[in-house]
């Protein structure tokens, strides 16, 4: 078969690839886009349980290139829904006319380069071919489910849900009995609603998570107008700051703050909502164990307080990891949900699930009747979206092998051995530490200039050099090492997949800082890559 030949393959429609698209149309490079899902929306798309809602807050989760389009686009919540997220993403890829550049239901499913040609030849599961010159993963950092490893799942007859599989159209779960696996962001958000539609549910829980509430809301006619005046602003203070939020650490610390003091100001940040109580309110609570068990301890005497049966309380604690360390949780009436007669929660630690049969879950304890099972159980996060496709560079070594000791990646752009390869937000990168949207911009941003770059030098390929990528990765290793990170079980080192290497896999030492020196990287003539 004969293959389509274009200068870029990009691959996803979610935020990433739609700007990417849109940088391409604009440089008037030929394009290539594929998008596994039927539409618009990547994430926003694939996850649509009841209760999803971003957690950046106050209109940052949105583009800020356009002033037309901050203009046209009025954020209704304090946090934006999943649908609000989704509608935005449709009137992007119909404003600025991006749906035209994708195949939409059709997945890459092996991508190899060529060294003769230095091309990249892309295949989709649909039977199509396309040569290009460079290959761009704007394939997001969480999505690639993870389904758990439970013994005898295959067997159970009801309906059974992942999460970020959730059907179009929802799930009736009335008068049925449900049972939730999984208690991190999308647990938490999904657990009170299905609560107040389902007979009975009962929650597994592996490791209680600190949720904080949200405070979710609308926004006032004058803080809307106020954010619309000043949204280059805010998304200029985003780009520069060290979280990629609008709020920033304070310079105090937590332990020099006396105790009265760092009380109020715990529960002024509890009664706000949001993630300033741990990413906002003091300096030294994600650097120091005794600091961090300051506010950790404050949380847990609020789930103790919310939660009336003191054995559930005691089971929804979270101990023995830093607060903050495993991805903070925002959540609406999570604790409180445990208080109502038709919920009840599985301890896994005390109460594994030992088996699964058609019509039910039998734990060490008891037999639980279920009509569904619904997984919220994760993803294979920053590097499962790419070491999903079969994607091989120089000497036909693929990214998943070149991965199984850990990720490799210089600045969490480009992989040495991966030639004209680049990763919106890959591994190495702040990500999923910051505002998305933040970091997707300044990925597409300096990838466009690059490729404009090349263009203008006639330039066939780029590749991060071995030297280059090595000191990044020890770089992202030292400064996430002096932090709390690494103490917790947690997706962002890995933790969560079986086999997987034990590595922090996201960039902590600033959104503003990173982004100076892919500046700089950029400014000393693409420092760190080699260009033929
Ligand atoms: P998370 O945060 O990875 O949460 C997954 C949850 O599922 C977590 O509580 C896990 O427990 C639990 N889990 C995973 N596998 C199992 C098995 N085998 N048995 C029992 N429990 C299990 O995923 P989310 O979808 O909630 O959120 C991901 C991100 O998406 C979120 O942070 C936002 O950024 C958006 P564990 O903690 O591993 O013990």
């Amino acid at each position: 078969m004969k293959s389509e030949a274009v200068d870029v393959v990009v691959v996803g429609a979610g935020f990433a690839g739609l700007y990417m698209v849109h940088q391409l149309k604009q440089l008037g490079i030929s394009h290539r886009a594929f998008e596994r899902g039927s539409d618009v929306g990547g994430a926003w798309l694939a996850n649509r349980y009841p209760g999803l809602v971003c957690d950046s807050e106050r209109g940052i989760y949105s583009y800020s290139f356009s002033r037309e389009l901050i203009e046209q686009w009025t954020w209704s919540n304090r946090y934006p829904s999943q649908e609000e997220i989704l509608a935005y993403l449709q009137y992007v890829a119909f404003r600025f006319d991006l749906k035209a550049s994708y195949d939409f239901n059709t997945s890459v499913v092996r991508a190899r380069f060529d060294e003769q040609r230095n091309t990249w030849l892309v295949e989709t599961d649909r039977g199509g071919r396309v040569e290009a010159r460079y290959l761009i993963a704007a394939t997001g950092c969480l999505s690639a489910p993870q389904a758990p490893q439970l013994p005898g799942l295959d067997r159970f007859q009801g309906r059974c849900i992942h999460t970020a599989e959730w059907p179009e159209g929802g799930v009736e779960f009335k008068g049925l009995h449900v049972g939730i696996v999984g208690t991190g962001s999308s647990g938490v958000q999904c657990i009170p609603l299905i609560a107040r539609q389902a007979r009975r549910l009962t929650v597994f829980q592996r490791t209680p998570h600190f949720v904080i509430p949200a405070g979710n809301g609308p926004l006032g006619t004058e803080e809307i107008e106020a954010l619309k005046d000043n949204a280059e602003e805010m998304h200029r203070k985003c780009r520069w700051s060290q979280l990629g939020h609008i709020f920033e650490f304070s310079p105090l610390s937590a332990l020099e703050a006396g105790v009265k003091q760092r009380r109020e100001q715990y529960e002024k940040d509890w009664r706000e909502g949001g993630l300033r109580i741990v990413y906002g309110s003091y300096h030294d609570l994600l650097v120091n164990r005794d600091a961090n068990d300051t506010v950790a301890e404050f949380v847990r005497d609020k789930i103790r307080q919310l939660v009336t049966n003191p054995n559930v309380a005691n089971a929804l604690v979270p101990r023995g990891y830093p607060i903050g360390a495993k991805r903070l949780v925002l959540g609406t009436d999570y604790y409180e949900t445990f208080n109502r007669d038709n919920v009840e929660l599985v301890d896994l630690r005390k109460e594994p699930i030992e088996d699964i049969y058609a019509d039910s879950i039998q734990t060490a304890d008891r037999t639980i009747p279920l009509d569904v099972i619904v997984l919220a159980t994760g993803f294979d996060a920053l590097t499962g979206p790419l070491t999903r496709i079969d994607i091989r560079g120089r000497g036909g070594r693929s990214l998943a092998e070149a991965w199984a000791p850990g990720w490799t990646s210089y600045l969490g752009l480009a992989v040495s051995g991966f030639p004209n390869l680049f990763t919106i937000t890959g591994p190495g990168s702040p990500s999923v530490l910051s505002n998305m949207p933040t970091s997707i911009e300044q990925h597409v941003e300096w990838i466009a200039a690059c490729l404009s770059a090349m263009r203008d030098r006639g330039a066939s390929t780029i590749e991060a050099t071995k030297d280059a990528e090595d000191a990044w990765v020890e770089h992202v290793a030292a400064v996430g090492s002096a932090t709390l990170f690494p103490e917790a079980e947690s997706w962002y080192v890995g933790a969560n997949i079986s086999g997987k290497a034990r590595k922090l896999m996201v960039y902590v030492g600033g959104v503003g800082p990173y982004w100076q020196r892919c500046l700089e990287v950029a400014d000393r003539g693409y420092e760190g890559f080699s260009i033929q």
